[in-house]
């Protein structure tokens, strides 16, 4: 009977060691409705939820922006609003091409009141509305920085993204980083947690995340739409987009709460080098969410099992010993 028990007991520890491990490389809840999952080409060139234009190119595994030529560009653009308040979204791409080092331009990924609207900035638009993260692969100013680099910018749909100066001017927060050419995946989180917006990037073979930047007091309101874009112009790579998640986090917010931000303006209440951002109390690491609904939900089902098998295993004992008792009385 010990034994018995002593089975269960592992078995339970594993569940919930599983469910926690499931938990952690999850960071929330995941929105099919949002995400790009393989295998992209059914019947039709046509991806679910999903719009695309100019020279974007479907696969089976892959989006392709862009090819390896000059002067293209090519966007691929989510068609339903984004109704949450908090987010992450998990991108892994690949940017390959002839060029060792000399390639262009880069990819831009948004979340923008406008969509499907191309134009200078990355394929897309300028004056837009909304946020646009920045894998710029090529140097258009004179700065002293080597690239690749990622910047972001926040736009209220009035401000021109700064083309030639590499996007310094409006700039919310920047990081070096090398993404091309690689042969294994390589992937940019975007998480947007309490008006917190953090880049985050995977992009060396089998390393763990690291931060690029972070910055508080981002406002971005809810009903805007997730895309992605790229473009070539004299010099060119391929831009190919492997998947996209979107997470809903959990930021435990009151119920029912209502600050106005469907109508809410994107900005950024304070533009600061993004490593002495570190005074909000919001702050915290990577993927250090709080317990979700769905952990909660597990620990609940183990603790109930565990109860079960506990009256269960009662009950046998009771009864042997009910029974031992009453041959030793015969
Ligand atoms: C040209 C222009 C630029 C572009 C570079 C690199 O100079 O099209 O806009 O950034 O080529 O492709
Ligand atoms: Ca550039």
């Amino acid at each position: 009977m010990a034994n018995f028990s002593k089975q269960i007991c592992v078995f339970l520890s594993l569940f919930v060691a599983f469910s926690l491990a499931l938990d952690h490389n999850e960071p929330g809840f995941l929105k099919r409705q949002h995400s790009l999952i393989k295998p992209y080409t059914g019947s039709s060139a046509s991806i679910p939820n999903w719009d695309y234009r100019d020279a974007t190119m479907i696969t089976n595994s892959f989006v392709r922006l862009t090819p390896d030529h000059q002067g293209k560009r090519g966007s691929l653009w989510n068609r339903i609003p984004v109704y949450l308040r908090d987010w992450e979204l998990i991108m892994s791409f690949k940017i390959h091409g002839g060029g060792r080092t000399l390639a262009a331009d880069g990819f831009a990924i948004w979340y923008t009141k406008q969509r499907m609207e191309p134009g200078p900035v990355f394929g897309s638009r300028d004056q837009f509305s909304g946020l646009g993260v920045f894998l710029d692969t090529y140097k258009n100013g004179p700065q002293a920085v080597t690239f690749p680099f990622i910047t972001a910018m926040v736009n209220n749909g009035s401000m021109n993204y700064d083309h030639a100066g590499d996007g310094r001017q409006n700039s919310i927060g920047s990081c070096l980083a090398s993404f091309r050419n690689k042969d294994f995946e390589t992937s940019i989180s975007i998480r947007y947690v309490k008006s917190r917006l953090t880049v985050s990037l995977n992009v060396d073979d089998g390393m763990d995340w690291r931060e690029c930047f972070d910055v508080g007091g981002v406002t971005l309101p809810v009903g805007y739409f997730f895309g992605v874009s790229a473009a070539t112009g004299d010099l060119a790579d391929n831009h190919d987009i492997v998947g996209v998640k979107l997470y809903e986090i959990d930021a435990h917010r009151p119920q029912g709460e209502d600050d106005g931000w469907g109508t809410a303006v994107p900005s950024v209440s304070f533009f600061k080098p993004p490593l002495d951002n570190t005074d909000e109390s919001a702050a915290g690491g990577f993927r250090n969410t709080a317990m979700s609904g769905f952990k909660i939900f597990l620990i609940f089902i183990c603790a109930l099992l565990g109860l079960g098998v506990c009256v269960v295993v009662g009950f046998v004992v009771f009864q042997k010993r009910q029974e031992q008792s009453r041959k030793r009385f015969y």
